[in-house]
């Protein structure tokens, strides 16, 4: 019998993180008779009182969300991550290892109105956010070795407030993803003399099986390796490193790459589509100001949980759990349905 990627289970490796995933594509057709999710759709008011996050509100603490028109940072009120704090003893027993773990967190708000989300500001709108984020990422780079730039969406994703923002956490320290991709980026640039992501952005654009949008300075694919059912990822062309590096023009097609893909996320089960997103870029701080970043390529990942409808999402449970990632469809499958599905919002075309 002859190998179709589509009907017969293989693995698949990741070269970012060392990890392999189980593709199982003749799952997609078992019965579901599991947990529904209840679809996700753009309702919110353009203002709620009780709102934390939006203009004016006070918040739990005492603290008063500012009157503001664009963007919006505030330090997180309850951060995962404190600048002043007793570092724990350091210990010879290989079996209990700590570490210090110093940071800072701040919530960025997109917009005064809470009734939008990305696929649904324009790119004027969406431009200010990049900018903001590189604003940001400026401020905090100069002083943490990470700055984790990331945006829940949707309650099935953990976002915990109805209003479109996004988190910034800023590390002391490389956190476990970016460590392992630092260490994989820099043995393959060892081996090839070229960035791992800018070989792969070649490859795909020679293959062509799972690009999503692709334009002069971004591509959009669902990576060979993915996990999550529709995830992305958003690279680079331009070899930029970090989120600052970009100019004026990389900014704006950014903001058309995000509009187009977060609108396609939302076409393709009639919803406000939950994802996790965040940005991958060289790491920072003092301790890496020298270090080359010739190995690095900047980019966003997407993560949204869906797997059949609005409704019907993947979990990562069991055999994820406790064995590896698996996944239904194919990446190619995936990319082929964002590809086709339209690129104008399905509400706002009415
Ligand atoms: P999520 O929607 O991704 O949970 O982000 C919202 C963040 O906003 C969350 O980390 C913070 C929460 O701690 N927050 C405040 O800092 N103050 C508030 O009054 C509400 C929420």
């Amino acid at each position: 019998m002859q190998f179709v990627a589509t009907e017969h289970q293989h693995r698949r490796l990741n070269p970012l993180t060392g990890q392999w995933v189980l593709v199982s594509p003749h799952r997609m057709q078992r019965p579901w008779s599991g947990q529904q999710e209840k679809a996700q759709l753009n309702e919110q008011p353009v203002f709620d009182p009780t709102n934390p996050l939006c203009p004016g509100v006070k918040r739990p603490n005492g603290n008063v969300t500012e009157r503001y028109e664009s963007t919006y940072v505030f330090d997180n009120d309850f951060p995962a991550l404190l600048e002043q704090v007793p570092a724990p003893p350091s210990s010879d027993d290989p079996l209990f290892q700590a570490a210090a773990a110093r940071g800072n967190c701040r919530v960025m708000c997109f917009h005064p109105k809470s009734n939008l989300t990305l696929p649904t500001m324009s790119t004027t709108e969406i431009g200010a956010v990049i900018d903001e984020w590189i604003k940001q990422f400026n401020e905090l780079s100069v002083k943490y070795a990470w700055v984790q730039i990331f945006e829940n969406k949707g309650a099935s994703m953990g976002c915990s407030n109805p209003h479109p923002h996004c988190q910034i956490w800023s590390c002391s320290f490389l956190p476990t993803e970016p460590q392992l991709k630092q260490e994989r980026l820099r043995a393959y640039y060892a081996t090839h003399e070229r960035p791992l992501l800018s070989d792969y952005v070649d490859r795909e654009l020679q293959r062509k099986e799972r690009i999503v949008i692709d334009n002069p300075d971004w591509l959009v694919v669902v990576p060979f390796w993915a996990i999550w059912p529709f995830e992305t990822m958003l690279i680079s062309r331009n070899n930029n490193k970090r989120i600052n590096d970009l100019t004026q023009l990389q900014r704006q097609n950014l903001a058309k790459t995000i509009k187009e893909l977060t609108i396609k996320y939302d076409n393709l089960f009639q919803c406000s589509c939950p994802y996790s997103m965040g940005w991958h870029g060289a790491p920072t701080g003092p301790e890496h100001a020298h270090a080359s970043s010739a190995h690095w390529t900047l980019h966003a990942v997407y993560y949204p949980p869906l797997l059949r409808s609005a409704t019907v999402r993947k979990f990562m449970v069991g055999f994820e759990l406790l064995a590896m990632a698996q996944r239904d469809l194919t990446p190619e499958q995936a990319a082929q349905r964002l590809r086709e599905v339209s690129g104008t919002h399905h509400y706002l075309d009415k």
